[in-house]
């Protein structure tokens, strides 16, 4: 926790399941001192994040940012309108991500092909471009974290799933790319892989079906956004030389992707 104190961390899709979780568990984690910037489309929820974290944790600084991660223009002037009290960032998490449908090509709605795209990979991509300078000026090369939440998706890829399976297999090459390019600074590029975990993901799937989406969780016990968030604060507060590079989460009756054990 120590190690966290006086940071300033980024997490996009802040207004909903992991990333809410993210912004909540840094906040328990270093409740004295930490400046956060929290971003999502929903700013009314993001607001709503950012009072119940002043209510326990007196010494965070929130910014609730609205964000669009899918519109380049936003990101591109996202760091220069930062307050100058929140421009020293620290940690960025790329969280922002979404599903759309099950469906099979070629019956794949094109616009559902373009809003994953530009939100899971060019949205991510975009972030952590506009976040890398100010690594970079800092000493050995630079400093800082890039943490990106992929998906077992992005490892092995299953049917009615082929273009979301597809953005978070681009999410990985890129996040083990650039740990490549940036080998000679002191950047940690880190990527945790979730299973299944109850979130609006599923919801989103289904176009806003909640019924469609609870089905998705019936007879299993799959995990919550906070499970996913204490791995990302973990890796976050290890020691400089300590790089989490690449963690798969499970809940425990899931052994990959399509492998699960559901009571009946
Ligand atoms: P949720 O739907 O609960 O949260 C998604 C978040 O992303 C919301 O805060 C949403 O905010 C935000 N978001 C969506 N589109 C955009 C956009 N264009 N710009 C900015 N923010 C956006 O789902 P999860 O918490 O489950 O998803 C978080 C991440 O975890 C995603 O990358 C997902 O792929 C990944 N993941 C999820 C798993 C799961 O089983 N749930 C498993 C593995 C990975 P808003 O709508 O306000 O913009
Ligand atoms: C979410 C996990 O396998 O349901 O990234 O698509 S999966």
């Amino acid at each position: 926790a120590q190690r966290l104190k006086g940071k300033t961390v980024v997490v996009t899709g802040a207004s909903s399941g992991i990333g809410k979780s993210v912004a909540l568990e840094f906040a328990r984690t270093q409740p004295d001192d930490l400046k956060l910037i929290i971003t999502a489309r929903r700013i009314d929820t993001l607001k709503e994040v950012a009072k119940e974290i002043n209510g326990f944790a007196k010494g965070v600084k929130v910014h609730p940012v609205k964000l669009d991660v899918s519109k380049p223009e936003e990101i591109q002037s996202f760091v220069g309108q930062l307050p100058d009290e929140f421009k020293e960032v620290d940690v960025l998490v790329n969280n922002a991500g979404l599903v759309k449908g099950v469906a099979q090509a070629p019956n794949i709605a094109s616009e559902d092909i373009d809003v994953m795209f530009s939100t899971n990979v060019t949205g991510l991509i975009n972030m952590t471009q506009a976040i890398l300078p100010i690594y970079k000026s800092r000493p050995d090369g630079g400093r800082g974290d890039i943490i990106n939440i992929g998906s077992i998706a992005g490892r092995e890829p299953y049917q009615g799933g082929s273009i979301y399976c597809a953005t978070k297999a681009a999410v990985r090459s890129f996040t083990d790319a650039l740990r490549k390019e940036l080998i000679a600074t002191r950047i940690r590029v880190i990527e945790v892989d979730p299973g299944q975990v109850e979130t609006e993901f599923s919801v989103v799937r289904f176009y806003g079906d909640k019924e469609k989406a609870k089905k998705v969780y019936e007879g299993v016990e799959p995990l919550t956004g906070d499970d996913i968030a204490e791995v990302v604060v973990f890796a976050a507060g290890r020691r400089e030389n300590v790089v989490l590079a690449d963690t798969l989460v499970y809940p425990n009756h899931q052994a990959a992707a399509t492998v699960m054990h559901r009571k009946t």
